[in-house]
């Protein structure tokens, strides 16, 4: 069980540990100035019904109550420990799991841990004005959420900055609450988390293409040899889930609600659909075009040799790495990477070891695929000639092979003018951009009521009824 009592909620038995409670107790209130300033605007002293987990254990999700976002319960959650767990890959194959940092790796482990670290907050400053205009309690209900879980992820990467790094460590969590999302002197470390999410239908494929890049690095991460990060990543993998859930549904109900409009109307052009205040389907497209190329740079380099060191000094795993039958050390195998070659996109093999940002990435894209497809069926259901796609792997990326070159949407390796030419057709323009938020303009904010370009979800949270005051303002 979580101990609630204490200053921190924690499972890590944190008051034994004077000096580490200390420091921690001296960077909660840092904490809680960065999220009065970048939290959630104006919801200081909102109701919010949060979840709360109560123990690690697969039903310790059952605490639903009112809580003021400021008073959420942030702490420390690690799975519990399994004394015989081994490292499971890479040179230290079969060794007991580390407790410790490894001396020799300890300032990658931290980068690993401060990357990671720096999206959590991330996300947050880039949410942090669309609770103004909700499209209902339940959505309003619903990112409240997610941000304070993203702060208890920070919370997850600062503990072990603090408990295994010492003073570097401590030097990095001040810094974590330090950059700042799309700031040109500060930015956060990672390309996605410097974009600005304006919009719901931008928050919910932010929420289904990026939090998924969460999801399987933090799977990789929990492959880890370094057992306290495998650990905690475990947990926030439970967290993770949710966050997901309303970025499918989120897109969903967008597609659904314009479908509805469209056979009932029966229009087609967009321009037509736009007119009945529901968004396109062409635009939802382009979100989608852009949110998957820009979560796809996430993964690093195609060809990586920190990937490749990451890997073999067990520092991070592949996805599902143990359920995976070979050597999982791969000194002997190949995978393939694409790259330009004389205005050609071509594959080539590549030693497994150096591309398993691409392996990942690839992984990711299997999963992204279903989804998408989930998405096609609401459309079909509808009776609509319309297919959503999802771009070529190369389409508008920034990292890796494909940097520097313009790749059409099918891969079509294309001059910068006449990528520049179809740009719009592919990404959302400013004026794409300006009709979204046409329709976003104040919030939703009576029980059981639906922003127009929404479908209602097919049930409340925690079994409540979809007119539930899911946030009370005060
Ligand atoms: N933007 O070998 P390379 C989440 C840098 S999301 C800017 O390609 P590596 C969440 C790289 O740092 C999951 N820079 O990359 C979701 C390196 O810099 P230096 C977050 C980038 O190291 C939603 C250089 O390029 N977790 O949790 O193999 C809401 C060449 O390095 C980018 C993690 O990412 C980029 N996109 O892989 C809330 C896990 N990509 O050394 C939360 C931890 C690369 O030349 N991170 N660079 O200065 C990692 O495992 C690795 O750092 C990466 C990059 C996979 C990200």
């Amino acid at each position: 069980m979580i101990n609630y009592t204490e200053k921190i909620p924690n499972n890590v038995d944190l008051g034994r540990d004077r000096v580490l409670q200390r420091a921690l107790e001296h960077w909660q209130p840092a904490f809680l100035g960065w999220w009065n300033d970048m939290g959630p605007n104006e919801s200081r002293s909102y109701d919010v019904y949060l979840r709360t987990a109560i123990s690690v254990e697969p039903d310790g999700w059952a605490q639903f109550d009112y809580v003021k976002m400021p008073e959420y319960r942030w702490g420390i959650f690690l799975q519990p420990r399994d004394e015989k767990r081994e490292v499971n890959f890479g040179t230290h194959k079969g060794q007991p799991a580390w407790q410790e940092v490894p001396g020799e790796y300890r300032s990658t482990l931290r980068r690993i841990i401060v990357t990671q670290g720096d999206t959590e907050p991330a996300s947050v400053e880039q949410q942090k004005m669309l609770g103004l205009s909700c499209p209902s309690l339940y959505d309003l209900r619903n990112i409240f959420q997610v941000n304070v879980e993203e702060g208890r992820h920070l919370w997850a990467m600062v503990y072990l900055l603090h408990r295994y790094f010492g003073r570097d460590g401590r030097e990095e969590a001040e810094a974590l609450l330090a950059r700042r999302s799309g700031d040109t002197d500060n930015p956060r470390i990672l390309g996605a988390f410097n974009e600005p999410t304006p919009d719901w239908l931008a928050f919910y494929m932010f929420t289904f293409f990026t939090d998924r890049d969460g999801k399987f690095q933090l799977c990789a991460l929990a492959e880890s040899g370094f057992d306290p990060l495998s650990r905690t990543c475990r947990f926030m993998l439970t967290e993770e889930a949710h966050h997901m859930f309303v970025g499918e549904t989120g897109v969903g109900r967008i597609i659904q609600r314009t479908c509805e409009m469209m056979k009932e109307n029966k229009v087609e052009d967009p321009l037509d659909v736009r007119a009945l205040g529901v968004i396109d389907l062409q635009t939802i497209q382009k979100y989608l075009n852009f949110h998957y190329s820009v979560t796809l740079d996430l993964y690093g380099s195609d060809v990586s040799s920190n990937a490749a060191n990451y890997f073999t000094s067990g520092l991070k795993g592949r996805f599902r790495e143990t359920k995976l039958e070979d050597d999982h050390v791969l000194a002997d195998t190949s995978y393939p990477v694409s790259e330009v070659v004389g205005g050609k996109i071509v594959t080539r093999n590549v030693p497994a070891l150096t591309a398993l940002n691409e392996r990942l990435r690839d992984d990711y894209i299997d999963e992204i695929a279903d989804g998408v497809s989930r998405w096609q069926r609401v459309i079909d259901q509808a009776g609509i000639s319309f297919r959503l796609t999802l771009p070529h792997k190369g389409f508008h990326r920034e990292i890796g092979n494909f940097a520097g070159h313009f790749i059409g949407i099918e891969g079509e390796v294309l001059s910068e003018e006449a990528w520049k030419k179809h740009q719009f057709e592919w990404l959302p323009s400013p004026k794409d951009y300006e009709f979204v938020q046409s329709l976003m303009t104040g919030r939703v904010a009576e029980p059981g009521k639906f922003a127009n370009w929404i479908a209602p979800p097919m049930r409340g949270i925690n079994n409540k009824p979809l007119d539930f005051e899911y946030v009370r303002f005060n």
